[in-house]
């Protein structure tokens, strides 16, 4: 018999071993297009008892679905832009027609004029070994941007995978081109699945679309060095933005710490005098400001869904209008003053400095 996989996650069907990807009881196995039991459940009861797929193996369903691609949307998550370019997921898509997807626009204040985020993720691909690439600013959880990119995607070509690290979104914003594609009668009951966890898609799933148009859907690149991988689930769904972003203003003088209780602190060394920090997180995120004599106390204070017992500090000169960011948790931008901080974080744990994404520009 032909092996079947899950049109959710891309798993290979198997009746055999019910706490393994892709089990399906066997009185369901005679349906035209199957779901496995993980999908059902993540679907239904937001469920993922299973955990994330492996990293190699995601690695690998990611070079087979670059062999079969003739083009490649790269999705990133605009609020923790650094991390969703590692060197090595950059390498597997170099030579590849590609365009960008930078999702989860509904998250950054209406405010920001979406011109001035689109030359900043512009100059930032450009930096970063992208340059003159196809971007489109999207959203998924509202459909902003999708026209746009619905029309660039067929410019890759008859067939496209949607790459990116863990979590980004791929498989939402997946989701909302093929209702477009296929629309509302037509599309089949079962969709790409989405999860708040990261590691929900196992292997690379097709869809073909009318004028002969398949889009694939690939599991998540899994990045290194972030911080919302580090902790327990629960606390990751706290610190992953999902409806907003907060913010926290400070004026922060030589000898105060602003800091995330037992994930962070940010300690000031010298400033002008008159400066503000500024911090972006998720909005289940606490900042809290105290002083360098507090230090240790700030970085130990209990957080049992936080369990760091290795920490490394680093010295950081953060210019008026740059944002010191930190790599799945948020950042702090500085205002008006030039800083020379201490950053404290997790052990492994990688932070960017880059020109401010929010606020006025130099
Ligand atoms: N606010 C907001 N949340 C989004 C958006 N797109 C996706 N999400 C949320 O991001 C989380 C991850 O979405 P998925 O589509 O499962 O992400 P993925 O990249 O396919 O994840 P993996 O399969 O684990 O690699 C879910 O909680 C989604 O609801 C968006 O545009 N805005
Ligand atoms: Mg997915």
């Amino acid at each position: 018999m032909n092996d079947r996989y899950c049109q959710g996650c891309g798993a290979k069907i198997q009746s055999t071993e019910p706490d393994c990807f892709g089990f399906v009881p066997v009185h369901l196995l005679d349906q035209d297009q199957i779901l496995c039991q993980r999908c059902f459940r993540i679907n239904h009861y937001g469920r993922n008892e299973m955990g994330p797929v492996a990293a190699g193996d995601s690695l690998e369903s990611i070079r087979a679905g670059m062999d079969w691609s003739t083009g490649v949307c790269l999705v990133i998550d605009l609020l923790d832009f650094e991390s969703g370019l590692p060197p090595e997921l950059l390498g597997l898509i170099r030579g590849k027609g590609l365009m960008v997807a930078v999702n989860k626009v509904d998250l950054i204040p209406k405010k920001t004029p979406r011109k001035e985020l689109e030359s900043w993720v512009k100059s930032r691909l450009d930096y970063y070994g992208l340059p003159g690439v196809k971007v489109v600013l999207v959203s998924a959880a509202n459909g902003y941007g999708f026209p746009d990119l619905a029309d660039h995607l067929t410019a890759l070509g008859k067939q496209v995978l949607f790459v990116g690290i863990t979590n980004v979104g791929k498989s939402s914003v997946l989701q909302r081109i093929l209702h477009m594609r296929i629309g509302g009668g037509k599309r089949k009951r079962i969709e790409p699945t989405i999860s708040a966890y990261p590691g929900t898609t196992v292997s690379v799933s097709r869809w073909s679309c009318p004028g002969g148009l398949v889009l694939a859907d690939s599991p998540g690149f899994v990045p290194k060095g972030r911080i919302s991988d580090f902790v327990t689930p629960e606390l990751a769904q706290k610190i992953i933005p999902h409806k907003s972003l907060s913010s926290h203003l400070y004026p922060v003088q030589s000898g105060d710490v602003v800091f995330i209780k037992g994930l962070c602190a940010v300690e000031c060394l010298s400033s002008n005098g008159q400066g503000l920090l500024l911090g972006f997180t998720g909005s289940g995120v606490q900042w809290q400001k105290s002083s360098s004599k507090q230090l240790v106390k700030c970085l130990q204070k209990s957080n049992e869904q936080a369990p760091i017992t290795m920490w490394e500090d680093r010295l950081v000169q953060l210019e008026p209008r740059e944002d010191l960011s930190i790599s799945g948790l948020g950042w702090v931008s500085s205002r008006k003053s030039p800083y020379k901080l201490r950053v404290h974080i997790p052990k492994g744990a990688e932070y960017t400095i880059r020109p401010n994404l929010l606020g006025p520009k130099n």
